[in-house]
């Protein structure tokens, strides 16, 4: 009975080609630290061979194979009899390692030349260079951390706000992990009471049918449900708020860009028709990342480039959370000035405050601002994040899911809609199990765990079965 089951969830196949890469443990070299000059830049070296791999580029008092594991020495680094550069080298012994494997980091001179050199001399004494992500990938093979974990690593380097590092932080610390694993185990228990009553329909293990099975699986699309009502969230944490500053050529759209990141970004000139392509930055409004589009100004133009921008802008509008409509307090209201209402949110920013209002703004509702003499802009930005408050696009819980979680939480759920359905519409119990089989495979996805064997002998043993 357990291998039936427990045979129908096994790894997805790219974990496994990938678990078989790793097990032929080549070992990896990699510079850590960004591109460019710094004081110190960080190069690790990850596997079996790691430890000889730096005694072969490394002199000190004593050869890293000598050293105590977590320990760190000044040396020197030689390719060849030629002195690369002076070092701090450490060694890191399996298991106790982020990658689980042996861990070289060694730490040089930050400049470009000599942090190549140092990963060639690497390379050359047996390791091969790194693909993006593979020691955060053999740390999740080796069993040091989850996917969502090794997603979380990514979402703590790239985190531009305070919340977004939260969030990651939280990720990181298994926070989702744990969510998911609920919910694994709350389906692998709904599967069970299905299966025990497929295969044991005679004997007096009672196991959940009807109404009780139907509040189980109530129970788990509810917490499915709530975390992907997250992903909303989880997008503004990762990327930001979209935010499209539009409006008719020559408003000041590119100076409150400008303005808002606080340093001249874009170009700003009298002459209409300066932005062509869309400008992207991200700000940091009070730890919102606010990701700022400055587009090409609406107006109907011959000139092609001018109309492909346009073109931009429509597109940007599309996909915007929110609106910063700016047009020119001295100019006439354009013609065009009353779009459709969308859902999406909008501001109208009446700009140049500091000329004369033209007489068609008058008892108009909008925001006053200069982005010329700096006026209005802290009123701006508090419209903005009341704004964001008001429709709930403000992240408030630090656990949120990504774009993969997504699709894989969807396709789980909706196999729990067809067993639920399937349960609804009296069909025979297997076709439930098939369903639920699914479900367990799609949550499976997001933490790439598989191992649903251990989790069912615990459970079988509380159905008493073969007694
Ligand atoms: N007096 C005054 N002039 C402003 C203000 N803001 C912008 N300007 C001027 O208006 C002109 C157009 O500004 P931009 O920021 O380039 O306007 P834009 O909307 O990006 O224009 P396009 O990219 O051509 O669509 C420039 O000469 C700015 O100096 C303001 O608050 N007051
Ligand atoms: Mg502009």
């Amino acid at each position: 009975m357990h291998r039936s089951i427990a045979g129908s969830f096994e790894q997805p196949a790219s974990v496994r080609e990938a678990a078989e890469r790793a097990t032929s443990r080549d070992t990896i070299a990699a510079i850590s630290t960004p591109t460019g000059e710094g004081a110190i830049a960080l190069i690790r070296i990850s596997g079996e061979d790691a430890i000889g791999v730096a005694d072969r580029i490394y002199r000190g008092k004593e050869k890293p194979s000598d050293f105590p594991s977590h320990t760190q020495r000044l040396g020197e680094i030689f390719e060849a009899d030629r002195l690369i550069d002076q070092v701090m080298l450490s060694v890191h012994r399996t298991p106790a390692t982020y990658t689980g494997e042996d861990l070289v980091e060694v730490s040089c001179h930050g400049g470009i030349l000599v942090t190549a050199r140092v990963l060639e001399a690497c390379l050359r004494a047996g390791a091969r260079s790194a693909r993006p992500g593979e020691f955060s990938e053999r740390a999740f093979l080796n069993g040091k951390m989850d996917l969502t974990q090794a997603e979380a690593v990514m979402d703590l380097i790239r985190a531009q706000s305070d919340l977004a590092l939260r969030s990651a932080n939280e990720q990181l610390e298994g926070r989702l992990g744990s969510e998911i694993r609920a919910i694994r185990a709350q389906l692998i228990e709904t599967l069970a009471h299905v299966e025990a009553a497929i295969d044991f329909p005679e004997e007096d293990i009672a196991p959940d049918e009807g109404d009780r099975l139907c509040a189980r699986l109530d129970s788990v699309r509810q917490k499915m449900r709530d975390l992907l009502a997250t992903a909303e969230q989880g997008r503004i944490l990762r990327e930001g708020i979209r935010a499209v500053i539009y409006g008719p050529t020559n408003a000041g759209k590119s100076s409150l860009l400008n303005r808002l990141l606080g340093y001249d970004r874009a170009i700003v000139s009298e002459r209409p028709g300066t932005t062509r392509d869309t400008i992207e930055e991200v700000i940091n409004l009070r730890g919102i990342p606010i990701r700022l589009l400055d587009t090409a100004g609406l107006r109907d133009s011959r000139d092609e480039l001018e109309r492909e921008g346009t073109v931009r802008t429509e597109r940007s509008l599309a996909t915007a959370d929110l609106l910063l409509h700016v047009l020119d307090r001295n100019a006439p209201k354009p013609a065009e000035f009353n779009r459709p209402s969308t859902d999406q949110i909008e501001l109208v920013l009446l700009n140049k405050s500091d000329l004369s209002e033209h007489s068609d703004w008058k008892h108009h509702d909008a925001l006053r601002i200069s982005c010329l003499k700096e006026n209005g802009l802290h009123g701006l930005e508090e419209a903005i994040l009341a704004r964001i408050s008001e429709n709930h696009l403000r992240p408030e819980s630090a656990l949120a899911i990504n774009a993969r979680h997504r699709d894989c939480l969807r396709r789980a759920l909706d196999s729990c809609e067809l067993a639920h359905a399937t349960m609804k519409a009296g069909l025979a119990p297997e076709y439930m199990a098939v369903d639920l089989r699914a479900a367990l495979r799609a949550v499976g996805e997001i933490t790439g765990a598989e191992n649903v064997e251990e989790i069912l002998d615990s459970l079988f043993a509380q159905f008493c079965i073969g007694k």
